[in-house]
């Protein structure tokens, strides 16, 4: 008991020491809203479309460019495997907050998924200079081990916090699992391969890649 004790104290000392020392300080700070509005539906993406369609909650964070939370052509975390094949924010969580103990990650976000999709949904986090970057990510499910997401979005251009950015969503492969459709059994990919966008099945319509969504970042306004 004791011992869990300290290390909750030395924790919380870690995570206070971030919090003043991450080279942030509120004047300093920007507030977005990103908004997810899913479009992806039987008419959209008609191939083999799933029952249930959804996507899991949003996760990511704001960090700057000395680390990926993830990336393309780049072997999946353990936190992005999970939640590309399952949808559960851990470890991914976890990993994010390593990352802001190491002062290369600002804030965690995190909030709600769609469910059904089509629909949408909206969160609103904070960013700042020296944490100009966004990734976020959400799990197409039912599926293998496919999400949707950013990496390493920069907010911050020419001097200045943009008012708002729009992103077109498509589908990427965790590299984790080898199913081929939405509903396949589990068939873990060993070993392992890189993330990297899906640019075919089921994700065409009329030989066309269709994105599934867009988020749009939009900085609130100081009060
Ligand atoms: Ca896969």
């Amino acid at each position: 008991m004791r011992k869990i004790q300290i290390i909750v104290l030395l924790i919380s000392l870690l995570l206070i020491g971030t919090l003043f020392f991450s080279g942030c300080i509120a004047p300093n700070m920007v507030t977005y809203e990103v908004t997810f509005d899913a479009t992806w539906s039987e008419e959209t993406h008609p191939d083999d479309f799933p029952p249930n369609p959804h996507f899991s909650g949003l996760i990511g964070a704001t960090h700057n460019e000395r680390i990926s939370i993830w990336r393309a052509g780049e072997l999946a975390s353990n936190g992005i495997k999970n939640m590309a094949e399952t949808g559960n924010k851990n470890p991914l969580n976890m990993e994010i907050g390593l990352y802001m103990l190491d002062k290369t990650a600002f804030r965690i976000i995190s909030g709600g998924g769609i469910s059904p999709s089509p629909g949408s949904v909206s969160l609103q986090f904070k960013i700042c200079e020296d944490y100009p970057l966004v990734s976020l990510v959400s799990m197409i499910a039912p599926s293998p081990d496919w999400f949707v997401g950013v990496d390493s979005l920069n907010l911050f251009e020419n001097g200045t916090f943009v008012d708002e950015k729009v992103v077109a969503l498509y589908a990427y492969d965790a590299g984790t699992d080898s199913g081929y459709t939405y509903t396949s059994h589990d068939k873990p990919t060993v070993p392992q391969e890189p993330i990297f966008k899906i640019e075919g099945y089921p994700f065409l319509y009329n030989d066309e890649l269709v994105p599934l969504g867009t988020f749009t970042f939009t900085k609130i306004p100081d009060e």
